[in-house]
């Protein structure tokens, strides 16, 4: 185990209801979930926030675009519409310091968020 739980599900050793998997990303169920889909997707090596990534990495952010695009595809909500949320820093809302963006969809969402 490490200090950051994200980590720890990426390596396997805290338990997640993984969704997908790749050598470079993982998705799983939000453990608190806001809709009927609401998955995490995540870069398996600790990059802080958005703030943090290097600018020689943007590829892996590209690539977790491209993985919430085909998710929402097979969890059936690509029609209907859905929603990719980064929370980022203090004021951003974000509470787990590995950076990772939420798939949110299955239900009309409201906008603007609080
Ligand atoms: P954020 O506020 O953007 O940092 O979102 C963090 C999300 O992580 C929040 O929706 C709840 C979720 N979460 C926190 N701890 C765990 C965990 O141990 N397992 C899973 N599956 N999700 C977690």
């Amino acid at each position: 185990m490490t200090d950051c739980i994200f980590c720890d599900i990426a390596s396997g050793e805290m338990d997640a209801d993984v969704v997908y998997e790749d050598d470079r990303i993982v998705a799983f169920e939000d453990a608190n979930p806001q809709a009927p889909v609401h998955l995490l997707v995540i870069p398996k090596n600790h990059i802080e926030s958005l703030e943090e990534v290097p600018e020689d990495e943007f590829d892996l952010i590209a690539d977790i675009h491209k993985t919430i695009q085909k998710l929402a595809r097979s969890e059936g909500i690509a029609e209907s519409g859905y929603r990719v949320v980064n929370n980022c820093g203090e004021e951003g809302g974000q509470t787990v310091g590995h950076v990772h963006f939420h798939l949110l969809g299955g239900r009309e969402l409201s906008w603007p968020p609080g």
